[in-house]
């Protein structure tokens, strides 16, 4: 398979359902960035089985040798380049694209706080959504969810009583790298009963205006006609909530 063509315009390798891709799509989007987005198959429709990385097609591996998305590639001076890890591709874009739209406070210690929370969250919070779902008896679900209804808390404290973004007026970052979780508690809802506690009303506020942002909506599509978007996505992380995911989030974060 011989993939998308690298041009000048900026490649965006994605999957519908993945929550790190959508992190740099939210950027992208917000950012008015302009670019190709390639939605790359990570299951053999066969079998729906995960490809192992080296079934992965050459082309993609060439541009990321970790097999994930999401990647961004373009070509510069008749040279490829490739970024990969979505928190890495949304500190390229911020870097690489016009700062009308800047996604970064201008004050060092302003710039280090959103990095802290960003990087906080995800070592923290991200393995404990999945290990609510892939945590088969109840005992060690509810050791996930405590230590998810603690991270909540604790963001509570930190965002912005008014919004509508998690700093205030301005989106951020922080919102690009956090949203894709609150998007999908819909989700833990479903398969754990496990939703935002009513002492973080804000935490709940802002993942509603989020809803409805359009940077956020243009990243919610249905990749068929297989039913809504939220519907496709239920059904992909079910492989998640009975433990037979075969990705690399589901190794990652048992
Ligand atoms: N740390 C990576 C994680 C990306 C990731 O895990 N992406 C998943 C899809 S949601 C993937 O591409 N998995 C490949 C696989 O499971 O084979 C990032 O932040 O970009």
């Amino acid at each position: 398979m011989s993939g998308p063509e690298i041009q000048e315009r900026l490649l965006f390798v994605s999957s519908w359902f993945c929550p790190f891709a959508q992190r740099t799509w939210l950027a992208l989007n917000e950012k008015r960035a302009d670019y190709e987005y390639y939605e790359l198959s990570l299951k053999d429709p066969a079998t729906n089985q995960w490809y192992q990385l080296g079934e992965k097609p050459k082309w993609f591996l060439n541009l990321n040798p970790l097999g994930k998305v999401p990647v961004l590639a373009y070509k510069e001076g008749g040279k490829t380049h490739s970024v990969y890890e979505s928190l890495i591709c949304n500190e390229f874009l911020e870097e690489h694209l016009p700062k009308e739209q800047t996604l970064l406070p201008e004050h060092p210690v302003a710039k280090a706080h959103d990095r802290i929370i960003i990087d906080s969250f995800s070592s923290k919070f991200v393995p404990l959504f999945y290990r609510i779902l892939l945590r088969q008896d109840a005992e060690s679900q509810k050791e996930a969810a405590d230590g998810m209804l603690a991270e909540l808390r604790q963001l509570e404290q930190k965002i912005h009583p008014v919004g509508p973004f998690f700093q205030g007026q301005q989106m951020t970052l922080v919102d690009c790298a956090l949203l894709p979780w609150f998007l999908r508690m819909y989700i833990l809802k479903h398969y754990r009963d496990f939703s935002i506690p009513e002492d973080c009303p804000n935490l709940a506020r802002w993942t509603k205006d989020m809803e409805q942002l359009p940077a956020a909506k243009e990243t919610q599509k249905a990749p068929d006609g297989n039913g809504t978007y939220e519907e496709q996505l239920l059904f992909h992380y079910q492989r998640y909530a009975d433990a037979t995911a075969k990705s690399t989030s589901a190794r990652d974060f048992k």
